[in-house]
C-alpha cells in the first residue's frame, strides 16, 4: 500500500509517497468519487516518478463529467462500481428521487459534461511562450519569453571556450540565434573586470539575456556576498543565475535580498543532466514547491524531463532550460548525457535547449547554432499546434 501526501511538509519525512513499494511494480490508484480526473492524475504523477506503474485507477463513482476521457488520455483506464446516471436512474426506480429531480441532475450532467471536456482541453492547450511572458511575475523571466518570441528561438549558448576573448568573440557571431547565453566566468583566465560590461553590450546589440551557470549552493548569508562581490561581482552583469536547493529555502532568500532590487531571475537546478546525479523525486518537488514560494524572483527550472514531473505540467509562468542537449543522443566520457532538441522540447516539455560544444566544436557555430535554433524552434511550434 502506497499513500500519497497532497502537501508536503518540511519536517518528518517530507516525502511526496509514503509506503512500502519497489521501482517497477504496478500501483492500483483507488478513489471515491471521479469528476475530471485531475485528482488521480495528481496521485499518479508523484507515483509514476518514483517508478511505478500506474494504468488503472478504481473508483466508487464516476460522475461522467469528462474524468473517463482525460484519465485515458494520460494512460490509465478507469473503473466505476457506478455511474452518476445510472444511480439517478435506481434510484428513481426504487422511488428514493422524484421525477423533477431526475430530470434537474440530468440536466446539470449534460451541461457539465461538455464544460469538462472544455475545461480539460484549455488545461493541456500549451500556452505560447508570448501567453506565458504575460504571467511571469519576474521582468527578467518576462523578458525571457518576449526575447524567445521576438528571435523564435529558445537556444541557450553555452559558451564554455577557452579565454574571455574568445567568449566575447562566439557570442558576437552566435548572438543572432540565441535567446540566451551561458557562462562559466570562473573558467576564463583572462578576465577583467570589464568582461561584464563588454558581454553586455554585444547582448543589447543581439537582444539576448546573460545567464551565469554559478550553481550557488551555500547558505543565505554567504550567497549574498558570493553574487554580488568577490572578483567577478555577478550581480552586475548577469540577469539570470542559478542554485541548488540542496541548503534550502534560504539559498533563494539571500539570492533575491540582491537579485531582485535589481531586476534580476534566478534558476532552480530541479534536475541535473548528467548520469546518477540526486536531482529527481522528491527534490524536484521540493524545488518546484521553493519556486512557486518564490514567483517573484525564480523564473524557472534547470529541468531535464519536466513532462514527468508530479501535478506536470506545472505553474506555466515558469521557464524551463535543459542542459545535455545534442543534434543526437549519446554522452561524453565524463557522465554527460545528450537528448535531442525535439525530444527535450516536445517530448519532455522543456522550453529551452541549452547546447555547448555541439556549437562550439562545430566548424562553423554561427551555421550550427542557426541549425539547433530551427529545431528547437520548430519542436515548440510542433509542441503549440
Ligand atoms: P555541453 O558541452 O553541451 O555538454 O555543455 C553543457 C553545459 O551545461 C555545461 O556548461 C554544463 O556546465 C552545463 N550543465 C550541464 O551540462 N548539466 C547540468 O545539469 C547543468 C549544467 Br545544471
Amino acid at each position: 500500500m502506497v499513500m500519497r501526501r497532497k502537501e508536503i511538509k518540511d519536517y518528518g519525512t517530507s516525502k511526496a509517497i509514503e509506503g512500502d513499494f519497489t521501482p517497477g511494480h504496478s500501483c492500483l490508484i483507488v478513489e471515491d468519487l471521479v469528476t475530471s480526473g485531475t485528482s488521480v492524475l495528481e496521485t499518479a504523477a508523484p507515483l509514476r516518478a518514483a517508478g511505478l506503474k500506474v494504468s488503472d485507477a478504481v473508483v466508487l463513482i464516476d460522475r461522467e463529467q469528462g474524468g473517463r476521457e482525460n484519465l485515458e488520455s494520460n494512460g490509465i483506464k478507469l473503473h466505476s462500481i457506478i455511474k452518476l446516471t445510472e444511480m439517478v436512474k435506481i434510484l428513481s426506480e426504487k422511488g428514493k428521487l422524484d421525477k423533477e429531480m431526475v430530470r434537474i441532475v440530468m440536466r446539470f450532467l449534460e451541461e457539465n459534461q461538455n464544460v469538462a471536456a472544455l475545461t480539460t482541453k484549455a488545461k493541456l492547450k500549451k500556452l505560447s511562450f508570448l501567453e506565458r511572458a504575460k504571467l511571469s511575475k519576474n521582468p527578467t523571466g518576462k523578458r525571457l519569453f518576449e526575447i524567445m518570441a521576438e528571435k523564435e528561438s529558445n537556444l541557450c549558448l553555452a559558451a564554455d571556450v577557452g579565454s574571455a576573448a574568445e567568449l566575447l568573440e562566439i557570442a558576437e557571431k552566435v548572438g543572432p540565434e540565441i535567446c540566451l547565453l551561458k557562462t562559466h566566468v570562473d573558467i576564463l583566465p583572462d578576465f577583467t573586470p570589464d568582461f561584464g560590461s563588454k558581454l553586455r553590450t554585444i547582448a543589447e546589440k543581439h537582444n539576448f539575456l546573460i545567464f551565469e551557470d554559478r550553481k550557488f549552493a551555500d547558505i543565505g548569508n554567504t550567497v549574498t556576498m558570493q553574487y554580488e562581490g568577490g572578483i567577478f561581482r555577478i550581480l552586475d552583469w548577469a540577469d539570470i543565475v542559478n542554485a541548488h536547493i540542496i541548503s534550502g529555502p534560504g539559498i533563494v532568500d539571500g539570492l533575491k535580498l540582491k537579485g531582485l532590487p535589481r531586476g534580476r531571475g534566478l534558476l532552480l537546478l530541479a534536475e541535473m543532466s548528467s548520469a546518477g546525479n540526486l536531482a529527481k523525486g522528491d527534490y524536484t518537488t521540493f524545488a518546484v514547491k521553493i519556486a512557486e514560494d518564490h514567483s517573484d524572483f525564480v523564473i524557472g527550472f534547470i529541468s531535464v524531463d519536466p513532462a514527468s514531473w508530479p501535478g506536470a505540467p506545472i505553474n506555466p509562468s515558469f521557464i524551463h532550460a535543459t542542459p545535455g542537449v545534442q543534434m543526437v543522443t549519446g554522452g561524453d566520457a565524463l557522465g554527460q548525457q545528450y537528448n535531442t532538441p525535439y525530444s527535450v522540447v516536445h517530448d519532455r516539455g522543456s522550453d529551452i535547449i541549452i547546447v555547448g560544444r555541439g556549437i562550439i566544436k562545430s566548424g562553423n557555430p554561427a551555421e550550427t547554432a542557426r541549425n539547433y535554433r530551427l529545431q528547437g524552434w520548430n519542436a515548440y511550434l510542433a509542441k503549440c499546434s
